[in-house]
């Protein structure tokens, strides 16, 4: 304690560390004091990026498919950083809805949960999400590691056995209390219960089962997140777990009669109940991490991306399980908020849910993640019809980023098809050339791009980073139409130096605009940058040094030879084939 307080004096930078790290493991604790501060990245100690796991009871539809690009996204960034990253995604088995679900399917569970796993993992694969982890809860190594976690919460006499009585959602599989219970009324007419939160019916119910001490976790909860201020992000998300936590925390049971659900993992020791399906869940974090005997090297460095419907369970109960396990808690939780369909929750019962496979054949795989990075906003609810898609991919991708690129790389322009020369006397650093005020404003915004990039990137806002990205893009498209390369007479040797620093300038603009998109849209980014002529050894984000013939510096890529050409970077879609695909889908 004399020694946090002698160096909060000192630093109170360093104090926020060791508040922080009050949740890491003992020994990650001795070496985050004895470093005095965790600022410096340690990019060898990894990264760990997970997805929720899915529930098979249905086809995966496009906001699962959100989470698995922002979480990809984020992997891909970390990887062009340098990090050595482990990225899992996979589906969530267990329960009494997986249960129902196989039952009307007329199948053996296992064979219903691999059947459908099986088209999470396609959609995955032909989105191309490049998890390095896909676990199953139905797997063995995952039941391992749930017994094993739950002995440990028993041995510390966390779990008792007790009676439950109150609400239960199996939409949600989650316990209520009254005041979290509605009255509505349901297809039928008749009178139901639902949950305020998500509007599914409820059920009274009353059984012995084991239950889990939340309540004595509640004050270390609160400790955590005020010591943590990014622990939960974006910060209304951490502003309404510390909501609340300042309600009633009552004990949570833990599990369900065996004669009810028998579709889980057994409680150890105790064959008459079924583990709840939350707890076995969360668990499957641990078990990539490689729970419980090898996972010291991932666990502490791991993130949860989440949708905020399942906040509660990410920032209440999974904590609270790992501080009565002794386990550090992850570094953070991101929560994105949700999409609609034409302003409209999406719903079977709607016939509004959106097949992601179907869309990204339509709009192609990187159109697809383009769009959901570039409209998603955390904060706040995303409405998504085709319409609005195809005007963006048009505008953003086809038009102003594929429009740029075959101006500089066309024949006509650029016939020798070389990264031309950039002549510092036509673009000097200071007046005299043929460069204008908006072209120096331009370069100054390019130079910057990567660090607004990476502000963005790092706090998951892509929808800034690829506005700031599309911006330069515009500014870049200016540039090129205000000196109208075209016109310049090639056979006067000041012309031709000037047209190839246009060229070189807008290349170097587009080799930064490639590199940085590349963890959004990584086909798009591959052809561009191939085209370009930029080897895969130059495309990292910490080597991108932009236009340095500029600030006379050598430029490994003037005079190179440009890649082949492969045709245009994104074709226009037009609205018919939109249309067309939409009404054939409707039709199956
Ligand atoms: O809750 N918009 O699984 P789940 C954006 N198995 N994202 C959405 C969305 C929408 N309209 N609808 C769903 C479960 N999602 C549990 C998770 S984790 C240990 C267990 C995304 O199949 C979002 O990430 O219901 C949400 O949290 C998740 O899918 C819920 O998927």
């Amino acid at each position: 304690m004399r020694i946090i307080s002698l160096l909060a004096v000192r630093s109170c930078k360093i104090l926020h560390s060791l508040q922080q790290n009050a949740f890491l493991s003992p020994s990650s604790r001795i070496a985050a004091v004895s470093f005095g501060s965790t600022a410096t990245v340690n990019k060898n100690s990894g990264y760990y990026v997970t997805t929720p796991i899915f529930y098979v009871n249905a086809s995966p539809h496009l906001g699962h498919l959100y989470s698995a690009v922002i979480a990809d996204c984020l992997h891909r960034y970390k990887q062009l950083q340098g990090f050595n990253s482990k990225f899992a995604t996979g589906t969530d088995e267990h329960g009494l809805k997986v249960q129902q679900a196989a039952e009307a399917a007329g199948k053996q569970p296992l064979t219903f949960c691999t059947e459908v796993s099986e088209r999470f993992e396609r959609l995955f694969r032909s989105c191309n999400i490049s998890h390095t982890d896909y676990i199953r809860t139905t797997e063995l190594r995952h039941r391992q590691a749930v017994e094993h976690f739950w002995s440990v919460l028993w041995n510390k006499r966390l779990i008792y056995k007790g009676n439950y009585e109150g609400w239960y959602s199996m939409q949600d599989e989650s316990f209520l209390t009254p005041s979290q219970v509605g009255d509505a009324v349901d297809s039928s007419g008749n009178e139901i219960k639902v949950s305020l939160e998500s509007g599914h019916k409820v059920e009274w119910m009353k059984e012995e089962n084991y239950m889990f001490r939340l309540s004595a976790f509640r004050s270390q909860l609160l400790d955590w997140l005020r010591g943590n201020p990014k622990a939960i992000q974006p910060e209304c998300f951490q502003q309404a777990v510390l909501q609340w936590l300042q309600g009633e925390l009552p004990d949570l049971s833990v599990s369900r009669q065996r004669s009810r659900l028998q579709w889980g993992i057994p409680v150890p020791g105790d064959a008459s109940q079924t583990i709840y399906v939350w707890l076995d869940a969360l668990v499957n974090y641990l078990s990539v991490a490689g729970y419980p005997n090898d996972h010291e090297r991932w666990w502490p460095v791991a993130r949860h991306i989440i949708g905020k419907d399942i906040l509660k369970f990410h920032a209440v109960y999974w904590p609270a399980f790992l501080l009565g396990a002794g386990l550090p808690l992850p570094q953070a939780i991101h929560v994105h908020s949700h999409w609609t369909v034409r302003g409209k929750k999406m719903s079977k019962s709607l016939g509004n849910v959106i097949d992601p496979l179907e869309h990204s054949r339509t709009f192609t795989t990187d159109g697809l993640r383009y769009f959901l990075l570039r409209q998603g906003v955390p904060e706040s609810d995303c409405d998504y019809t085709e319409e609005k898609v195809l005007k963006l991919l048009n505008a953003e991708l086809a038009d102003s980023l594929g429009g740029l690129l075959n101006r500089c790389t066309a024949a006509a322009l650029n016939p020798a098809q070389v990264y031309p020369s950039f002549c510092a006397q036509s673009f000097p650093r200071g007046q005299g050339g043929r460069a204008v005020a908006e072209d120096y404003c331009m370069l100054e915004a390019v130079k910057d791009l990567p660090s607004v990039v990476e502000k963005h990137y790092e706090s998951l806002h892509f929808y800034k980073a690829l506005e700031a990205i599309a911006a330069c893009v515009r500014q870049t498209n200016r540039f090129v139409q205000r000196h109208a390369p075209w016109r310049l007479d090639r056979t006067d040797g000041k012309d031709q130096q000037w047209l190839d620093t246009i060229i070189h300038v807008s290349l170097e603009c587009m080799r930064v605009y490639g590199t940085l998109l590349q963890p959004v849209v990584p086909d798009i980014s591959d052809k561009l940058l191939a085209r370009l002529g930029v080897q895969r050894n130059e495309r990292s984000i910490e080597t991108l040094d932009f236009l340095p013939r500029y600030w006379q510096r050598d430029s490994p890529f003037e005079g190179r030879a440009l890649g082949a050409d492969s045709g245009v970077l994104f074709s226009r879609l037009e609205s018919p084939t939109v249309k067309k695909k939409t009404k054939n889908s409707n039709l199956k």
